[in-house]
C-alpha cells in the first residue's frame, strides 16, 4: 500500500507565489492588499499578523504566502452588519461551519444579542459600555468575571486590559498561551530563570547545528524557512524531529530566489530527519544525553556545569537509570538513530534548539522541554553567539501579552511595581487559566466573559463541554474583527464589539497611533496600520478597553498616575509612558521604538545570569513518564478491545488557528477537504481500511463521556505506526477537558487516545 502520492517533493517555490496571488485576487480588495504587503514588516509599516517570527528590517521585502493570507483575510469588502444579523438568527448561524462564519466579512458595528428574537441587533457604543459597566459593578465578586486574551492584541491594548482587570479586582486572565506555549514558559523559568527563548535571529547565522522539534515552519512560520535555508546552504546541519515527514523541512525552494523559483531545484533542509512517536521526544533527548555521556564525553562542558548549574549529579543518576529499551520503545526511534542525532549535537560547537506545539501539547511537555535544556546545559550550549533555546511562538504578539502582564499568576514583583507606581492595592492570589475558567463557567461561577480577540469556543478542547461553559456566561462580550463560534454561544446577554485590525490606520485625538509588539526573539518594535478602517463604527482595541474601564471605574486619574483612561486612549504614547514606569526593561520606551528595528529586551539567561532560587541553571531530574497519555486515559485503555491509536490535532496549510482560509493542505497533498485522518498503511490494513474509506473517531477517557467525530476520510501517510493526525479545530471535540499537561494545564491535543470505526452513515460534505 502506498502513502499519499499527491504530496509534493518540495515546499515553497512557484506554487507558493501562485497561492499568494490567488488569495490576493480572491479578496476583492486586491490593490489595497498589494499595497499592504509592501508594508509588512517594514520599519514604517505594520507587523505581520501571521506569526511571531522575527525580522531584520533591513529594507528587504518580507512577506510569506501565509502572511499574505492573513493580511488579505483581514482586508475584505464584505461586512457583517445589522442587515446580516437581521437575516440570520443565532441558531441558524450556529449550524454554519467555522469557515463560513469568518468568510462573511468584517464585523462592522456593535451588536447586542436579543434572546427574545434570537438575533443580534445594533446598539450604540455608549449603550454597550454601559451594559458592561453595570454588569461588572453588580457582581458579588470581581472573580465572577473572566478576561480572555488572544495573542494578536498589542502591548498597549494588553497593558490597559490587565491594568483595568486588576484594578477592577481580579487576576482571571486566561489567554491563548494557556493552550499554546505555556509549558515552554514554565519549563524555561524553572530551568534557566526566564520564560522566554535565549536566542536572536542573528544567532541562526552562527549555529553549527539547529535542532527543530515538533514544529512545521513551512506552514506556520514560513519566514523561519529563510533562516533555515540560509543556514543549511552555509553548512549548518539541521536535524528535525517530527512525527510526520513535513515537506518544507525536507526540501524548500525560496520564492525569493529566482533559480529556485522557476527551476526544479530546491535546498535540502534537514541533514537528518527523525520521526519519533507522538510524545516520544523526551525519551529521544534523554537518549541523546546518554549517547553524549557514553560516546562524546569531550563535548561535556565541565566548566559551564560547575560554574552555572545545579543538580548535575542527581541528573546523571536519573540518566543512568533510564535504559535504552525504554528510550527506544517510547521514542519509537532506534538507539542508532538517537546516537546519530547525538553525534551531530556533540560535534557542533554551537547548537540552537527550536520547538513548537509538537512538544508543548502533551501531558509531560514541561519535562520534555526541560530535557532539551538539560542537553544544552550539559554541553554549555547557552549564552553565546549561535547557541541557545528557541521556543517559536505562535501569535504575532503572544509573547508581548505576557510581558505586559496578561498572566493569571503574576509574580509578586510585577504586582508590587504596579501598586507602587499607581498607589493602589491589587489582587495577589492567582486567577484562572483557560482550564480553570472553562470549569468555573461550566459550574456557573462566572457571570461575565470578556474576550479581547480570539475564538475561545473553537480553540478550547472538549467542544461540547466548552460550548456549554461559554453559554453559561450571563454576559458574553467579544472584541473581534470577524464572526466566529464564540459569538454564538449566548443565552442571556451578549455583545459583539468590532475592532480595527493590525493593517488599519488608527487615528485618535493626538493623531495617528503606533502600537508595539514583541516577537519570539524578544525584539519590541512599533507597527502602524495604513488602510482605512472597514467601518466608521469600528474602534481600536485600546479605545474599547479604555472605555470599558472608564465606564466601569469612572473616568478619573488612574491611582496617582497623571492620566485618565480616555487620555490614554487619546494618545498611546502615554500608555507607553506608564509601561516604561511599571514594566522592567521598558525605560525610555517611546524613544526606543523610534529605531526601525526596535529594541531587544534583555534575556538574563542569555547573559548567564540565573534568576532561579539557587541562582544557577537547574538540571531537571524527572524520569521518563510511565505513559505519554494523560492519567485519566492510561487506565481507560483497558475499556476497549479495539486498537487504540494516539491522535495529534494539527494545522493545515490553509488556516490560521480556528480561521479556515480554504480546504487545501498543499504540502500534505490534500485538496478540497479537511475531514481527513492520516494513518500508517500497515495500521490501516490491520483494521481492514482502504485509502479513502470513511471512519468515525472516538476518544477514550475514564470520565464516562462519549466523544466522537464522524465521517473522516482515511489518508495513507508516512506516520509512525500507532499514531494518527487530523486537523484542529475539527478534532477538538475529542480532547477531554481534563486531559492536559502536568503543571501547564495545556490541553494534550497532540496525544489523544482514540479508536477508529468505519462510518455507517453517509459522509458529511464540507462547505
Ligand atoms: N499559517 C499559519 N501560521 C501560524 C498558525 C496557523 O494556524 N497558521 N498558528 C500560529 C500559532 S498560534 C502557533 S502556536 C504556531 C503553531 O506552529 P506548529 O507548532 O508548527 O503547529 P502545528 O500545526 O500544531 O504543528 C505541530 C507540528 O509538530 C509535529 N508533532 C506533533 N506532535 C509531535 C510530537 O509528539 N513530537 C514531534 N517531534 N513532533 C510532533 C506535527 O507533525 C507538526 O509538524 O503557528 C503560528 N503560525
Ligand atoms: N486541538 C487543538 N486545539 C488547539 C491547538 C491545537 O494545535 N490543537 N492550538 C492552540 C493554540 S497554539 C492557540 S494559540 C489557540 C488559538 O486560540 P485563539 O487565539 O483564541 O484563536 P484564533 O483562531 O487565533 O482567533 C481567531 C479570531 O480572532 C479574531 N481576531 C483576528 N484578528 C484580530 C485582531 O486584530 N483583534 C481582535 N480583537 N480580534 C482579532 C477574529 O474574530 C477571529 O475569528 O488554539 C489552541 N487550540
Ligand atoms: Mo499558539
Amino acid at each position: 500500500m502506498e502513502n499519499n502520492t499527491n504530496k509534493p517533493n518540495k515546499a515553497g517555490g512557484l506554487p507558493s507565489v501562485q497561492s499568494t496571488i490567488k488569495h490576493l485576487l480572491r479578496s476583492n480588495r486586491t490593490k489595497e492588499n498589494i499595497k499592504n504587503l509592501l508594508r509588512v514588516n517594514q520599519s514604517d509599516g505594520f507587523d505581520c499578523p501571521g506569526c511571531a517570527w522575527g525580522d531584520n528590517k533591513n529594507g528587504t521585502f518580507q512577506f510569506c504566502e501565509n502572511g499574505a493570507k492573513a493580511v488579505a483575510w483581514e482586508s475584505t469588502d464584505k461586512r457583517v452588519d445589522a442587515d446580516f444579523f437581521a437575516q440570520y438568527s443565532v441558531s441558524q448561524l450556529m449550524k454554519q461551519s467555522d469557515y463560513w462564519l469568518e468568510y462573511q466579512g468584517r464585523l462592522a458595528q456593535p451588536m447586542r444579542y436579543n434572546k427574545k428574537t434570537d438575533h443580534y441587533e445594533p446598539l450604540s457604543w455608549h449603550d454597550a459600555f454601559e451594559i458592561i459597566a453595570n454588569k461588572l459593578n453588580t457582581l458579588s465578586h470581581p472573580d465572577e468575571a473572566e478576561f480572555y486574551t488572544s495573542g494578536r492584541a498589542s502591548n498597549e491594548a494588553s497593558y490597559l486590559y490587565q491594568l483595568f482587570g486588576r484594578i477592577y479586582g481580579t487576576n482571571n486572565f486566561p489567554d491563548c498561551s494557556n493552550m499554546c506555549h505555556e509549558a515552554s514558559g514554565i519549563a524555561l523559568t524553572q530551568s534557566i530563570g526566564v520564560g522566554k527563548g535565549t536566542v536572536v535571529l542573528d544567532d541562526f547565522d552562527c549555529a553549527d547545528s539547529i535542532f527543530v522539534f515538533g514544529q512545521n515552519p513551512g506552514t506556520n512560520h514560513p519566514r523561519m524557512m529563510n533562516a533555515l535555508r540560509k543556514a543549511a546552504r552555509s553548512g549548518c546541519k539541521i536535524v528535525t524531529f517530527n512525527n510526520l515527514k513535513e515537506v518544507a523541512l525536507e526540501k524548500f525552494a525560496s520564492p525569493q530566489d529566482p533559480k529556485e523559483l522557476l527551476a526544479a531545484s530546491a535546498t535540502t533542509i534537514s541533514h537528518c530527519y527523525f520521526t519519533p512517536k507522538l510524545g516520544g521526544d523526551m525519551a529521544a533527548v534523554r537518549g541523546m544525553v546518554k549517547a553524549v555521556i557514553e560516546q562524546h564525553s569531550a563535548s561535556i562542558d565541565i566548566d559551564f556545569i560547575e560554574q552555572h548549574t545545579n543538580g548535575f549529579d542527581t541528573y546523571i543518576e536519573s540518566v543512568k537509570r533510564t535504559d535504552w529499551s525504554k528510550i527506544e520503545i517510547q521514542s519509537g526511534l532506534s538507539k542508532r538513530q538517537i546516537e546519530q542525532a547525538a553525534q551531530v549535537f556533540a560535534l557542533s560547537k554551537n547548537v540552537i534548539s527550536c520547538w513548537a506545539m509538537g512538544l508543548t501539547q502533551h501531558k509531560h511537555s514541561v519535562d520534555t522541554i526541560r530535557e532539551i535544556v538539560n542537553l544544552h546545559l550539559l554541553t554549555g550550549n547557552l549564552g553565546r553567539k549561535g547557541a541557545g533555546l528557541c521556543p517559536v511562538r505562535g501569535h504575532s504578539n503572544v509573547q508581548g501579552n505576557r510581558t505586559m502582564g496578561i498572566n493569571e499568576k503574576p509574580t509578586a514583583a510585577f504586582i508590587e511595581r504596579l501598586e507602587q507606581y499607581f498607589t493602589i492595592e491589587l489582587p495577589k492570589q492567582s486567577g484562572h487559566n483557560v482550564h480553570a475558567a472553562l470549569k468555573a463557567l461550566y459550574q456557573k461561577h462566572i457571570k461575565v466573559l470578556i474576550c479581547l480577540g480570539g475564538n475561545l469556543a473553537a480553540a478550547a478542547p472538549d467542544s461540547d463541554f466548552t460550548f456549554k461553559a461559554i453559554k453559561n456566561a450571563e454576559l458574553n462580550v467579544q472584541i473581534s474583527t470577524k464572526l466566529n463560534r464564540s459569538h454564538l454561544l449566548v443565552s442571556e446577554d451578549a455583545l459583539i464589539l468590532p475592532c480595527f485590525g493590525r493593517t488599519e490606520l488608527d487615528k485618535q485625538k493626538s493623531g495617528i497611533q503606533k502600537i508595539t509588539v514583541e516577537d519570539t526573539f524578544s525584539m519590541v518594535h512599533a507597527s502602524t496600520g495604513k488602510t482605512t478602517p472597514v467601518s466608521e463604527q469600528c474602534l481600536s482595541e485600546v479605545d474599547i478597553v479604555a472605555q470599558i474601564a472608564s465606564y466601569t471605574l469612572g473616568n478619573k486619574a488612574i491611582g496617582t498616575s497623571p492620566y485618565t483612561w480616555t487620555e490614554l486612549r487619546d494618545d498611546y504614547a502615554k500608555i507607553r509612558t506608564l509601561i516604561s514606569q511599571t514594566i522592567v526593561g521598558f525605560t525610555d520606551f517611546n524613544k526606543k521604538i523610534e529605531t526601525p528595528c526596535g529594541f531587544h529586551l534583555t534575556n538574563s539567561a542569555a547573559l548567564l545570569t540565573w534568576n532561579t532560587n539557587s541562582q544557577k541553571a537547574e538540571f531537571n531530574c524527572s524520569d521518563l513518564p510511565t505513559s505519554i497519555l494523560s492519567d485519566n486515559l492510561s487506565d481507560a485503555l483497558t475499556y476497549t478491545d479495539s486498537t487504540v491509536f494516539t491522535l495529534q490535532s494539527l494545522r493545515s496549510h490553509d488556516q490560521y488557528n480556528t480561521t479556515i482560509y480554504g480546504m487545501d493542505d498543499r504540502y500534505r497533498g490534500i485538496k478540497g477537504e479537511r475531514k481527513v485522518v492520516f494513518i500508517n498503511p500497515d495500521d490501516a490494513k490491520q483494521l481492514n481500511l482502504s485509502d479513502g474509506d470513511t471512519v468515525d473517531i472516538q476518544s477514550i477517557c475514564n470520565d464516562g463521556v462519549k466523544r466522537v467525530v464522524n465521517g473522516f476520510k482515511v489518508v495513507f501517510y508516512e506516520i509512525p505506526r500507532g499514531n494518527l493526525a487530523a486537523y484542529y479545530p475539527e478534532t477538538n471535540p475529542l480532547v477531554a477537558i481534563d486531559s492536559y499537561g502536568e503543571q501547564s494545564f495545556t490541553p494534550a491535543s497532540k496525544s489523544i487516545a482514540v479508536v477508529l470505526q468505519k462510518s455507517a452513515t453517509a459522509i458529511e460534505v464540507a462547505t
